[in-house]
Order: C-alpha cells, then sequence, then structure tokens
C-alpha cells in the first residue's frame, strides 16, 4: 500500500479516540464498540501509566481492539510501541519527542501511518521533514489524563502554525471536549482526539456523535 494522502489523513483525525486499559472504568472492548457505533474515525490503542498492561497482556489487548476495529474499518494507530505495531501489523504508530527519532521509525514501518507529537512550530516543521503523516498538537486545555503534560498552549498554537506555513495535517489533543471541540477546528485542526470525553462519558455512543457534530 502506498502512504496514506494528506486529504485521506484529514478526514481520519476527525474524531480520533485514544485509550487503553487504564482510561476505562469498563471493558474497553465494549466502550470501542460503543465509541466506533457513534462515529469515531480513527483509533489509538495507548497503553500507558500506572497499572498499564505490559507484555504478553498488553498485546492480548491490542489484538482484541485491533479485531474491533478492523470489523468496522476503523485504522487502528499504536502509541509509542513501534515493535508491537509491526508485531500487530498495526495501520500505523504515533509517537512523542522522547521517542525513537520519527525518520528511523518511517524506516521501521514502511507506509503505515505516522503520527508525531509536536509543541513548537520547529517541531511540526521537523516531523513533516522526518515523514510524519500527521502532527498531534496539544495539550490544547489542560487534561487530568497525562500525568506529564505540559502546559496548557490554547488553540492558538495551532492557529500559529497554520500562519507559519505548516499544512501537514493536525489534530489537536488535551482537555478537548464537546463544548471545546468546535474552537479546536476553527483554530486550523483537521480533528479532535480525545481520551476522557469518549471514555470517562456516561453515554460514550452519543458522547462520539456529539464531538463528531461539533467538528463539523
Ligand atoms: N497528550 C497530550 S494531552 C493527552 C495526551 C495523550 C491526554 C488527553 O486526554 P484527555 O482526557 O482527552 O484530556
Ligand atoms: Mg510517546
Amino acid at each position: 500500500m502506498a502512504r496514506v494522502s494528506a486529504n485521506k489523513m484529514r478526514e481520519l483525525l476527525k474524531v480520533y479516540f485514544i485509550m487503553g486499559s487504564v482510561n476505562c472504568k469498563r471493558k474497553p472492548a465494549d466502550v470501542l464498540e460503543e465509541a466506533i457505533a457513534g462515529g469515531i474515525t480513527l483509533f489509538q490503542y495507548r497503553e500507558k501509566g500506572a497499572r498499564a498492561l505490559t507484555g504478553e497482556e498488553k498485546w492480548r489487548l491490542g489484538k482484541e481492539l485491533q479485531a474491533i476495529c478492523q470489523k468496522h474499518h476503523i485504522p487502528f494507530i499504536v502509541n509509542d510501541d513501534v515493535d508491537l505495531a509491526i508485531e500487530l501489523d498495526a495501520d500505523g504508530v504515533h509517537i512523542g519527542q522522547e521517542d525513537e527519532p520519527a525518520d528511523l521509525v518511517r524506516k521501521k514501518i514502511g507506509d503505515k501511518i505516522l503520527g508525531v507529537s509536536a509543541h513548537t512550530i520547529e517541531e511540526a516543521q521537523k516531523a513533516v521533514v522526518q515523514g510524519a503523516d500527521y502532527i498531534g498538537v496539544g495539550p490544547i486545555f489542560s487534561t487530568n489524563t497525562k500525568e506529564d503534560a505540559k502546559k496548557p498552549q490554547g488553540p492558538k498554537l495551532i492557529e500559529s502554525m497554520r500562519k507559519q506555513g505548516i499544512d501537514i495535517p493536525i489534530v489537536g489533543i488535551g482537555g478537548i471536549n464537546i463544548a471545546n471541540a468546535g474552537q479546536v477546528i476553527a483554530s486550523g485542526a483537521d480533528g479532535i482526539s480525545v481520551i476522557s470525553a469518549i471514555c470517562l462519558a456516561d453515554d460514550v455512543k452519543e458522547s462520539a456523535a456529539q464531538l463528531k457534530k461539533a467538528t463539523m
């Protein structure tokens, strides 16, 4: 397969749901099924933090969630763990600035989707050169989900990246919910990525659907 086109990537980023066992109060497979029913467009398996699964168990949950994504034709992205992404033959991988350099990851994964977290214009420019298909920008708003999150940047960061000519697909992340999702899109993002706004919602399907509406 060829590299995903930028236009296709922009579509996939609309409602990007990120989740691991640590984020869920219920069975992750059920949460994912409901989120897909609500209309999410992309999924990232992010098994991270205290009490995160490791080894065989991490692999097994990944396999289970990937099968659900495949059934519904939702691309399955693995966070950080390039080896796991290759082992599972995932659709892509998402890496941060502390992970292996993006150009080396690109060499390892071939045409799979490559996402890179970027917090500054310089990081964004570098990700483009190194072969990212999209960048994740944030935290936009304050978040309780990521323990080591940087200071919230507000939608202005995305706006200034666009003004400075960064035209790669961008997804905003961090503290995004139904009420503020529109601001993120208005700032120039192609989509929103969320953990708690879907994972911890009373009605997961409805919340995913409302988030989707907010991006249109
Ligand atoms: N990276 C920056 S903020 C964040 C990550 C993984 C956490 C996003 O979680 P939430 O619950 O949508 O704020
Ligand atoms: Mg990382």
